[in-house]
């Protein structure tokens, strides 16, 4: 089997299963669900020519009766998401840490799906809403599949997931006008966060840009909670597991990304599924943090609480792995829609602990499946692992697996009591022996009680011009809400953070500042690995829109498409229609959108050439184009009359706009770095 572009994909064991599913429809006779041949789809059976329609048209009541159905209960959360298929390799061993068959020897290749998502907005959400990215795969081991329901942020609203049901229905539109649609910027979500300390830390890390950005290819995924990681000696460390992709991780700004819910609702599908068709596939190292089991009380937060991270200069990542997405799914709904994740699929020399969040969640996904995709949602192709299941589970709706035999009990003579069970040191799946001890009681640990030192750390560590986009973010969402009280109360919360930071947003809300006497967390340390000024900065797959018109400079075109090529930029050609255009020296290219069909927001960088017999209006639109690029503190490049328009508006020279008459190979090579840096933000 091959891709679009005729590329054999990886062995993948879990394709090459699914393909057993596939069916090919084109050029075959429409038949009924029975497989009858159908003369006419378009005409119901009727009583003459004019006369009512008959019930006992088969075709009709099976078409119609199927469409009633198609539609399942969307996810109550992470309802809009889209899915891919890769490879993981792990880079060596770590036998020394698990017994995990996937994480054995170095190059070990194992199949894997994603599903991308957003939180809060329905299935058809526009992309670029604010809002925390769902990261979750499935690992289909040869031991079984293991989910990692990860999100792209290290942290979590909450401690207890008995709480999960109250934050979602502050976050989700108001019930009584449902209203609004996908986003945190509202009264009852900051209502939940203003009255819930704990939720502090997460507060500041959604409103920074990580909550916008600029793909799914460049998000981080984190598996939030302290796993425990097994090896064959039984003995136990800690583990946090960390998606890192290679392109860095980068953000769309706060005005882009509102107006791309226009340009583009389907932005993050888009990208990453064009990409992939186009052979840019998307790679993401797997990094873990481990610790040893005696070192579960050294540090100044407890390592079982969601609302904490990890800082990487305490406890430094290790990448054991790289995942490759390489195969867009061939149906959305049989793969992404119906692939049931769930954070309590793990495999032997993987384990849960005590986090009171992972436990809440160990419930609640199966238990969804279960409603939202039917009783033997494990069946369904995009669920099942890549061998066989055997048990003596049976029935329920939909099942199409046909058990033979006539046994389905354990402990039986008839089928020398299989299937049979496998002890643990032959393989088996062992739960870890951890010590538990205590009364049963209801409430909140006092290590969980430190709410807002791991938030001001996180706000110690951010850049100028991360600060500044937190503060704008924190006065737009604060600034839709229409409580004053609310405002205040979220205010107060953030005095205990940054009183500077409360003090400003304050002013912006129209609230008075904080009061005096709330304290300030006195945290002084910063992570560097936070800020995303500290990330990967590539220009490969980043798009450059190429203002241009009818006898462009070839020779000049041709060598920056030389140098985007070697940079692995993606071109863009953008001009007043649709077409072919031709260069002075005869050859061609072809038009991809027009000043309609396209938009600044679309592009990473812009590269204008304009032509010799741009019109008036042709040069008004390269204005426009030209301006939204600067204001978003994109790279912008100019030659010929290109050079000429951008000087008429004054922007020759500014910070990451590179203009020539004559240009030569320093200059292109300048303008793949400008794209590289993306963005220029001291405009
Ligand atoms: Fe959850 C879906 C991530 C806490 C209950 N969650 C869901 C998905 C992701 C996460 C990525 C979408 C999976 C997919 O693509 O199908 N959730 C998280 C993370 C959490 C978290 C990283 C905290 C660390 N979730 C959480 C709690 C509960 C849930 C505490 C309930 C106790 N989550 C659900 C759910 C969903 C879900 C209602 C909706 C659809 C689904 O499970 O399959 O069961």
């Amino acid at each position: 089997m091959t891709d679009s572009n005729n590329r054999e994909p990886e062995e993948n064991k879990k394709i090459r299963q699914l393909e057993k599913f596939y069916r090919e429809n084109e050029g075959k006779p429409m038949t009924t669900d029975e497989s009858v041949k159908i003369s006419d789809d378009e005409n119901t059976l009727s009583a003459g020519d004019r006369g009512p329609q008959l019930l006992e048209d088969f075709i009709y009541r099976e078409k119609l009766s199927h469409f009633d159905r198609e539609r399942i209960p969307e996810r109550n959360v992470h309802a809009r998401g889209y899915g891919a298929h890769g490879i993981f390799e792990c880079y060596e061993s770590q036998a020394d840490l698990t017994d995990a068959h996937f994480l054995q020897e170095a190059g070990r290749k194992t199949p894997t799906f994603v599903r991308f998502s957003q939180v809060a907005g329905s299935r058809g959400a526009n992309e670029t809403l604010r809002d925390v990215r769902g990261f979750a795969t499935k690992f289909y081991t040869e031991e079984g599949n293991f989910d990692l329901v990860g999100n792209n942020i290290p942290i979590f609203f909450i401690q207890d997931g008995i709480k999960f049901p109250d934050l979602i229905h502050a976050l989700k539109p108001e019930p009584n006008n449902e209203i609004p649609q996908g986003q945190t910027a509202h009264d009852t979500f900051w209502d939940f966060i203003g009255s819930n300390e704990e939720s502090a830390a997460m507060m500041m890390w959604i409103m920074s840009d990580r909550t916008i950005p600029r793909s799914f290819r460049m998000i981080q995924g984190f598996g939030v909670h302290t796993f425990r990681l097994v090896n064959k000696e039984g003995v136990s460390h800690f583990c946090k597991f960390h998606w890192r992709p290679t392109l860095g991780m980068h953000s769309l700004i706060w005005d882009e990304s509102q107006k791309i819910g226009g340009a583009d609702p389907d932005f993050h599908r888009r990208d990453l599924w064009e990409n992939i068709e186009k052979g840019n596939f998307p790679e993401y190292e797997l990094g873990i943090q481990v610790i040893r089991e005696d070192q579960e009380f050294d540090f100044d937060f407890d390592i079982l609480d969601a609302t904490k991270l990890w800082p990487e200069e305490l406890i430094p990542l290790k990448k054991i792995g790289k995942m490759t997405l390489n195969k867009n799914v061939e149906n959305v709904f049989a793969e992404t829609e119906q692939v049931a994740l769930h954070p309590g699929n793990i495999v032997r020399g993987i384990d849960f602990t005590n986090d009171p969040l992972l436990q809440g969640r160990l419930f609640s996904y199966a238990d969804t499946q279960f409603y939202r995709v039917g009783s033997n949602f494990k069946q369904i192709p995009i669920n099942c692992p890549i061998h066989t299941a055997h048990n003596n589970h049976r029935d329920g709706a939909a099942r199409y697996v046909i058990d033979k035999g006539q046994v389905a009990y354990h402990q039986n003579y008839l089928a020398d009591n299989t299937p049979y069970t496998v002890p643990g040191d032959k393989g088996g799946f062992v739960t870890y022996p951890s010590l538990v001890e205590g009364k049963k009681v209801r409430k909140t640990a006092p290590s969980f009680e430190d709410h807002f030192s791991q938030a001001k750390l996180f706000w110690n560590s951010m850049s100028d011009v991360e600060k500044s986009h937190i503060l704008q973010a924190f006065s737009f969402e604060l600034g839709k809400v229409k409580t004053p009280e609310v405002r205040e109360r979220v205010i107060r919360n953030i005095a205990h953070i940054s009183r500077p930071l409360a003090v400003s947003v304050a002013e912006q809300v129209g609230v008075p500042a904080p009061p005096e006497d709330i304290q300030e967390s006195d945290v002084t340390a910063s992570s560097p690995a936070l800020s995303m000024k500290n990330t990967i900065f590539s220009p490969d797959t980043l798009k450059v829109g190429v203002i241009i018109d009818e006898q462009y400079d070839s020779n000049a075109l041709e060598a920056a498409r030389a140098s985007w090529k070697k940079a692995g930029l993606e071109p863009v050609f953008v001009s007043s229609k649709l077409g072919t255009l031709k260069g002075t020296g005869g050859d061609t290219i072809s038009v991809d959108d027009t000043f309609l069909t396209g938009s600044p927001l679309l592009y990473d960088g812009l590269f204008v050439v304009g032509g010799p017999y741009a019109t008036r209006d042709f040069h008004f639109m390269a204005n426009q184009f030209i301006v939204d690029q600067f204001n978003h503190y994109k790279p912008i490049g100019g030659i010929d009359e290109g050079a000429e328009w951008i000087k008429e508006i004054h922007l020759q020279d500014r910070p990451g706009v590179l203009t020539s008459k004559s240009p030569n190979e320093g200059f292109y090579k300048a303008f793949v770095n400008a794209m590289a840096k993306q963005r220029f933000w001291d405009r």
